[in-house]
């Protein structure tokens, strides 16, 4: 097995994100040109072994966009829109022993974007860390609830720099209904009835944060999995991005994370 990544730091300057002004007609300053420039937060993984060769390219600091192809339409369908909703840049190639299953094409992924998202993120100097959304009913709770239409799923990371995963309310749900002939019938089913999970373990793993999903309610498998991996985007895209009050600090007591 071979891995391989590079974080770039000598590719164009990143100036940071919209800065707030603190009024639209009179913009007094911005914070951009008050800070140095911003190193753009990129990776490129490559990662082979006897089952699985992948490419990724990560950029951080992205507008959504993708180019996802792993062999499995839905997996693909589903980074494609975390992609969009973490609003990164996600290039991934993956050429899979999908002939055994797709077991190894759905974990190895998991492990190459949760490498590109360490090596992205670098010291992980003045990022906010934990990310979350609010919750409509409560906007002082920090957490992030992504409805599918029947569904809502939660997802909380913290890119602590220690992997965790907790998995919950999947079993509850419809995913204990399904018949062996759906589960069984094709690698994207494969995927929605079970290997999201794998996904999401081994991304926590590489990417060394604390990920907790929880789907709170749902019936329909493909929406179960899409709310999932859109509060994931969610969750990643708020624990990703800098918080100006603290550039260049790390978030944590202990001064390493
Ligand atoms: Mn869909």
């Amino acid at each position: 097995m071979s891995l391989c990544f590079v974080a770039s730091a000598a590719l164009p300057s990143f100036t940071g994100e919209t800065p707030m002004l603190l009024s639209p007609q009179l913009p007094l300053f911005s914070l951009s040109a008050l800070m140095p420039p911003m190193k753009a937060r990129r990776a490129a993984i490559s990662r082979k072994t006897a089952e699985t060769k992948i490419a990724v390219r990560l950029n951080l600091d992205g507008t959504g966009r993708s180019h996802i192809n792993t062999g499995i339409p839905f997996f693909d369908h589903m980074l494609t829109l975390f992609a969009k909703h973490a609003v990164v840049d996600l290039q991934l190639q993956c050429d899979g022993d999908l002939d055994v299953d797709a077991h190894h094409t759905v974990e190895d992924c998991g492990i190459a974007l949760g490498a590109a998202f360490a090596a992205a993120l670098g010291d992980k100097r003045g990022i906010r860390r934990y990310g979350f959304g609010f919750h409509p009913k409560n906007p002082f709770t920090g957490e992030a609830y992504v409805p599918m239409d029947e569904c809502l799923a939660r997802c909380v990371v913290d890119f602590s720099g220690r992997p965790h995963l907790v998995w919950r309310g999947m079993n509850e749900f419809s995913q204990k209904k399904i018949s062996e002939l759906d589960r069984n019938q094709d690698a994207s089913s494969a995927f929605r009835f079970g290997l999201a999970r794998e996904f999401f373990q081994a991304f926590a793993n590489e990417a060394r944060c604390n990920l907790h999903l929880e789907l709170l309610y749902g019936d329909e498998p493909h929406h179960i999995v899409e709310a999932l991996f859109k509060a994931f985007a969610r969750a990643a895209d708020a624990a990703r991005r800098h918080d100006p009050r603290i550039a260049g600090q790390v978030p944590s007591t202990k001064g390493k994370l």
